[in-house]
């Protein structure tokens, strides 16, 4: 079971397709890093490489989605969106470092590290997490309040209780005999809180209700979980321009259950997903209706 990008086909409106979506976030992408576009020292081609490549840009994406059909129209959207979009790629930067999953290919392409070396990269994944926060602080379009607290929620998303402690599970944890649920834990931590943030900030300049704001995260949580044992499915897979077979050591739900039982998993996270937006948004949505396009043979 993989992931489709090819048929999200145009609806209505300017920004309503996920396709004009995902280029007005790689546009914002590309002027938010026009300085160090400019740049040619090895540090600012690093962070340029990584994230002015092709990428899914399935965070941005949703959290634009999801604000929109809230009626929320502000170009803020997309600085939120590429501050998200640029921890996910310092995250991936740091993963494929020879002292965690020693990668070689990313995005179809050599790893940062094997482009630029090991210095260089780690310098370009802390200038991508300053930089990140950096945008979301100079959104003088957002209150100042909502602006300091989505920086905290963004600095929580990464640190010991986010994707730090997820990655450390999935270094140290991902050899030893693991449950299923320890499992879903550390896939909770590694990939769904960057999803959930996505929805926090959504939630924040929305301004909806603690009832909606935790179904969204609740949403954002099955999510992550489909959309990571989704990534694990794809781990033999040539064409995901990374690595294949990267996971055969490590305890992913794939090695304990095979994969026939993480298709049903699968679908079970991602009936859960839709559910929880539905409560949000009603039956028929168009962010279900994406995902639904995603996840062609859920
Ligand atoms: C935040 C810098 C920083 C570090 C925190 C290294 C680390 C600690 C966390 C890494 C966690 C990790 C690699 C999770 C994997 C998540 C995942 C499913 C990645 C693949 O995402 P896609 O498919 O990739 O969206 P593209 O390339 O399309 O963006």
């Amino acid at each position: 079971m993989g992931l489709s990008f090819t048929s999200l086909a145009p609806e209505s409106g300017e920004f309503d397709s996920p396709d004009a979506i995902r280029q007005a976030v790689e546009r914002r992408l590309g002027k938010l890093l026009s300085d160090t576009q400019e740049s040619h020292d090895p540090v600012s081609q690093a962070i340029c490489s990584s994230v002015l490549v092709p990428g899914k840009r399935i965070r941005p994406l949703l959290l634009v989605l999801a604000a929109r059909e809230l009626g929320c129209r502000v170009p803020a959207l997309f600085d939120l969106g590429s501050a998200v979009e640029m921890i996910h790629t310092a995250s991936l930067i740091l993963d494929d470092l020879p002292c965690m999953d020693n990668a070689s290919m990313r995005r179809g392409r050599p790893t940062i590290h094997r482009q630029y070396g090991e210095d260089v990269a780690m310098l370009a994944v802390v200038a991508l997490l300053s930089r990140a926060l950096g945008v979301v602080s100079d959104l003088s379009a957002l209150p100042a309040g909502q602006r300091a607290v989505m920086i905290s929620q963004l600095s929580r998303a990464v640190g010991t209780q986010g994707l730090v402690k997820g990655q450390y599970e999935d270094l140290h944890e991902a050899q030893k005999p693991r449950s299923v649920a320890d499992v879903m834990v550390t896939n909770r931590h590694k990939t769904g809180v960057l999803f959930q943030v996505s929805m926090q900030l959504v939630a924040v300049v929305t301004g909806i209700d603690r009832a909606a704001t935790e179904s969204l995260e609740r949403f954002a949580l099955a999510l992550g979980q489909a959309y990571q044992l989704c990534d694990d499915l794809g781990d033999g897979d040539a064409t995901q321009g990374k690595d294949i077979d990267q996971d055969q050591d490590k305890a992913t739900l794939v090695n304990l259950l095979g994969a026939q039982e993480v298709r049903r998993l699968l679908n079970e996270q991602l009936e859960e997903a839709d559910r929880h937006l539905s409560a949000v948004y009603g039956e028929r949505s168009a962010l279900s209706g994406f995902l639904k396009k995603l996840f062609p043979l859920s």
